[in-house]
């Protein structure tokens, strides 16, 4: 493994980008020794991170305008190979320095924070966790081969152990045709490193990013391809509009105010910024915004100049228009983000990440940047397209009245809930102790079903909450008349965390485990759709916490003598199958909770030592919502394959 010390060589003034351009920092031995500051984590995350790192550095070959084309394929044998038609990795010698004599591509992969995005003028932008180099991944892989056609030639080079070289980079042929280029890296992650969760990839972490990516970065063509046996499939996404696209996208699944999507760019010294957004007839705000392609879940200076101007734009509006008058007050800014769908793409050199997940863009310059630019270009837009502008208005004004109707509510509420005492809901049968840390709320539908909950769990750690049929479905009311629901008053109640995207405080919540326990029926899943629509919704801290789960009640049920067998799903319905082959093979399919006894429903479904539960989890955070608009979409069968393909399996992590 190289292990050379900081060797800044010149790049200023370069025709073209060679192995004199990449500027050399220090070998692989640290990456190894701390993965988790290269790649954050040596979970799941951590794991797919790897492929974010060789796909950004294509991305960064199509920003830089050579690249048109990605195709990330999960081999059938467990690696994952990322091909794009770039330049090419440089395969030139060093003619001198620490590395004289080695190929730039050896140097690319060997040497830690060596790449021309670091210190050359090859690239404009790159990310900032991201962006460490695809060393790092060779540094984390059992055995890692680059591919390289330039001039014609296909070069190869292969790795093993954490970037030992095995080879040395070989002109294996020719390449497909005399002008192609490009890169294709195959890895193989180190299962060393990854002990804890394993390396294999999932599919729908994959192909979520890689959809981001290629609204992101309009018309790049990124392929998704699964080999491995029994996933196989071929996913393109490419995106003439862009974030456009993007935007029609996200409010595909709801009722748009209007159908244009307002959209502007600008660039300036070294940042530049895209920006789309589109009105819907609902009542969430979901403003998305990304630097350098990495999403900003936390927000940051970007997102925070553009509200500021929307705003002051939206409010001069409707003044000059006539929507307020003179004595009204000024719309707030929720008033205007009700119902708003916005993405705020920003490129800038050195982001700056902070925050408590590194995911909040710190640099204050973009701030002005992106506020400047949106007071000039929207108001130019409103002026422009004076119906839509009307229609943004007419809604800001009933959200402000709304806002006011929910304020009175939200009293109400808690003159109740102080009048009632730290009085829990008479409903609630809670669990005696009071480390959140251990409790666990399941709320259960229907009475009866509760009943038996109640007896079958353990009343030191476990509390029950039935609720009656369908709770309210928050995603098309408003919060005055979420307040008044009083199933929802209830679930505010127990959980004891308050409720909305301000208010709301996850280290108040009374338990770190909220289980949804309904049948495995459509009312069951309409059921299970409601509360996570609303947990999304209006405790979304919960669900970020991981705090959320399904229960699994069994789906059958068979008789082996005298005795009941309950079987989780399917697959042990199979395995059963395959172990007693002289059963008499009747099977009963389970579909209400009300089907067991206590007994039954505590050893299958709530006993800590033989439940599964599933534990929901967020990804991307822009197609999580998307997501929260299938669950509450008719498509009962889209459903049920996203709660099964989505809710990870828990069950060994339970104890
Ligand atoms: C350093 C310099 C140049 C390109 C790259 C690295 C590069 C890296 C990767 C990783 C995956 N795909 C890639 N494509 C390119 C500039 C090359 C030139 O000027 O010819």
């Amino acid at each position: 493994m190289a292990t050379a010390k900081a060797n800044k060589s010149s790049s200023a003034g370069s025709a073209s980008y060679g192995a004199k351009d990449i500027q050399v920092l220090e070998g692989l031995d640290p990456v190894r020794k701390r993965p988790g500051m290269y790649i954050g984590s040596t979970g799941l995350a951590g794991l797919h991170h790897l492929i974010w790192e060789v796909v950004d550095n294509a991305v960064d070959e199509a920003m830089a305008g050579f690249c048109t084309k990605v195709v990330i394929t999960l081999q059938a044998d467990g690696s994952c190979s990322v091909t794009d038609n770039g330049r090419g990795i440089p395969v030139d010698p060093y003619p001198s320095g620490p590395h004289k004599g080695k190929s730039a591509l050896e140097v690319v992969l060997t040497v830690l924070h060596a790449g021309g995005k670091f210190g050359g003028d090859g690239y404009k932008v790159s990310g900032g966790l991201h962006g460490v180099g695809v060393s790092v991944v060779n540094a984390l892989s059992k055995k890692l081969v680059a591919e390289v056609d330039r001039d014609g030639v296909r070069y190869r080079q292969e790795f093993v152990d954490g970037g030992t070289p095995k080879t040395k980079i070989t002109k294996v042929g020719a390449s497909p045709s005399k002008t192609a280029t490009g890169t294709t890296i195959t890895f193989v992650p180190d299962p060393t490193i990854f002990a804890a969760e394993g390396t294999e990839f999932v599919a729908r972490t994959v192909t979520e990013r890689l959809q981001t990516i290629a609204f992101l970065n309009r018309d790049l063509e990124v392929v998704f391809v699964d080999e491995r046996a029994d996933k196989k499939q071929k996913t393109t996404y490419q995106y003439k509009g862009g974030i456009i696209d993007f935007v029609k996208h996200l409010n595909a699944s709801r009722e748009a105010l209007f159908n244009k999507v307002a959209n502007y760019e600008a660039s300036e010294a070294d940042q530049t910024l895209d920006i789309a957004l589109q009105w819907n007839t609902g009542y969430y705000e979901g403003i998305y915004g990304y630097a350098n392609g990495i999403s900003t879940v936390e927000g940051g200076m970007h997102v925070e100049g553009f509200k500021t101007a929307l705003t002051s734009v939206l409010n001069k509006y409707a003044r000059a228009s006539g929507g307020l008058k003179e004595k009204d007050e000024n719309l707030l800014g929720e008033d205007i983000r009700e119902g708003l769908t916005a993405i705020v793409a920003v490129k800038l050199r050195e982001p700056q990440f902070e925050g408590q997940t590194k995911a909040k863009l710190g640099n204050v310059s973009i701030r002005s940047f992106v506020q400047k630019e949106t007071n000039a270009k929207l108001e130019e837009w409103l002026q422009e397209n004076p119906t839509e502008a009307n229609r943004i208005v007419k809604k800001a004004v009933s959200a402000a009245q709304a806002r006011l109707a929910a304020k009175n509510a939200r009293n109400a509420v808690r003159r109740k809930t102080a009048l009632a005492g730290a009085g829990m809901p008479d409903k609630l049968k809670d669990c005696s102790s009071t480390d959140a840390s251990e409790t666990e709320l399941f709320i259960v539908e229907g009475d009866s079903a509760g009943g038996t909950a109640v007896d079958a769990r353990d009343p030191r750690t476990q509390a029950i909450l039935p609720i009656r049929g369908k709770i309210l479905n928050v995603e098309r009311a408003r919060m005055d008349k979420m307040l008044k629901n009083t199933e929802i008053q209830t679930l505010i109640t127990a959980i004891g965390g308050g409720i909305g995207n301000d208010e709301f405080n996850s280290e108040k919540a009374r338990y770190h485990k909220v289980v949804i326990l309904a049948d495995a029926d459509v009312d069951g899943s309409h059921i299970r759709t409601l509360l996570l629509t609303f947990f999304y919704r209006q405790m979304k801290p919960m669900v970020e916490a991981g705090y959320i789960y399904i229960a699994q009640p069994p789906l059958f049920s068979t008789e082996i003598g005298k005795s009941k067998i309950y079987l989780k799903d399917e697959a042990a319905k199979e395995k059963f199958l395959r172990e007693n082959p002289n059963h008499k093979k009747d099977f009963q399919r389970l579909k209400g909770l009300g089907e067991m006894d206590w007994q039954e429903l505590r050893s299958t479904t709530m006993h800590a030592d033989s439940r599964t539960l599933l534990q929901i989890t967020v990804d991307e955070a822009a197609l999580a919502e998307d997501i929260m608009s299938v669950l509450m979409g008719d498509d009962v069968e889209s459903r049920k394959q996203f709660i099964q393909t989505n809710a990870r399996d828990v069950r060994n992590l339970d104890f």
